[in-house]
């Protein structure tokens, strides 16, 4: 039995924003004292974290009077600890500016300070060796139906997209931006609300191979979807440019609980697919310690992130090797899916007047239970 002990080298980030919530809420005030950037860098590479995400107003106050001197401990504590900066985002969803949105904001010149405010921070995004560039929009969207053209927003969003794109490029930045799609929250609704609308929308900017996708467990399971396979296609569209861990309940508001809790069972099979795939970004958390918790909860439910995935990952290993699982795999046919429909050299004509024992073949069972029921004995610890 491993000791679950996270290293640098299975690659565990997370959003400076995670451990530092003060857990403020909608119907209530923090419950906990704000926490400096530098310490949180501490604290996680003490706990064997290798990376960090953050957004410039996590470092910095919005009117940026401290900006050099916050940056300045920044790269101090980065430097001490050895932690690295895998990804940065801007917060374009704090400031009342940003009530309407930041890209899509009806007001022009709230659209134009936006982009002035993600290209100061793609600056010193890049001078850190940030290689993603992850873009949230929460605040762009709307609560009732004739505020927001939605045909027109998009036209902005891709306008933002298509100048940040020529900004990185034209600076020499090795920065690729992520999509973070939520269905909603802030926003009554939001643009971009899944991975499918956010890879498809990918596919009319003017550079789409420097964008991609940063799906979160948990805002695709507050729309009732299946977290692994949006990263399975995020993954199929070679689209998969970073990932949030967290845990959720099915479609409530944002739980942002430590990833393994909430679906525990859909966490299983993320860890298989991302376990089993080419992915080679950080194994990125971005949830919140709940607001009942003192500093040692904080720094609990950061730990737990870690062991949860390693846990699993053990789990799924242990799931794979299995000789009862490789022969249930066998009998549900899955690697047939590998199988070509049609072989080499065939057409549409091979198959046209295709024939076959159909009353057999809907007889056929699919052993899928069994299969399932392997999983689930593993993931409930009962097997060896
Ligand atoms: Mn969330």
């Amino acid at each position: 039995m491993s000791s679950y002990t996270p290293t640098p080298q299975d690659r565990f980030s997370f959003g400076i924003w995670t451990v530092g919530w003060q857990g403020v809420d909608v119907f209530g005030p923090a419950t906990r004292p704000p926490m400096p950037a530098e310490r949180a860098i501490h604290k996680l590479a003490e706990l064997g974290a290798y990376g960090v995400n953050f957004h410039d107003n996590d470092v910095f106050a919005f009117d940026g009077h401290d900006r050099d001197e916050r940056v300045a401990a920044f790269r101090k504590a980065l430097s001490e600890t050895g932690l690295v900066v895998t990804t940065a985002t801007t917060n374009l969803f704090s400031h009342p500016i940003f009530k309407d949105g930041a890209f899509t904001a009806n007001d022009r010149d709230v659209r134009r300070f936006a982009l002035r405010k993600v290209m100061d921070n793609l600056d010193l995004a890049a001078s850190l060796g940030a290689s993603v560039y992850v873009c949230w929009g929460g605040r762009e969207g709307a609560e009732s139906g004739a505020a927001k053209d939605v045909r027109v927003a998009l036209d902005r969003y891709k306008e933002a997209f298509d100048l940040l794109g020529a900004y990185v490029v034209e600076q020499g930045y090795d920065i690729r931006f992520a999509i973070e799609p939520k269905p909603n929250e802030p926003r009554g609704d939001i643009l971009l609300p899944t991975v499918g609308h956010a890879l498809a929308f990918i596919e009319r900017l003017e550079r789409p191979e420097l964008v991609g996708v940063n799906p979160e467990v948990g805002h695709e399971e507050m729309a009732g979807l299946n977290y692994a396979h949006g990263l399975a296609q995020a993954l199929w569209q070679g689209k998969l440019f970073h990932i949030d861990l967290n845990g959720q309940h099915g479609p409530r508001y944002d739980q942002d609980l430590r990833f393994g809790a909430g679906n525990a069972r859909g966490a299983f099979w993320v860890v298989d697919l991302v376990d089993s795939s080419d992915y080679s970004g950080p194994i990125h958390f971005d949830y919140k310690p709940p607001r009942t918790e003192d500093d040692d909860g904080v720094w609990e439910s950061a730990r737990a992130c870690m062991r949860n995935w390693l846990i699993l990952r053990e789990k799924v290993r242990a799931f794979r090797a299995d000789p009862e699982v490789r022969q249930a795999l066998s009998e549900a046919r899955v690697d047939e899916l590998a199988v070509p429909t049609l072989s080499a050299g065939e057409t549409w004509r091979s198959v046209r007047d295709f024939t076959s024992d159909v009353e057999a073949l809907a007889r056929r069972g699919m052993a899928f239970e069994r299969l399932d029921q392997l999983a689930l004995e593993h993931l409930y610890g009962v097997r060896p």
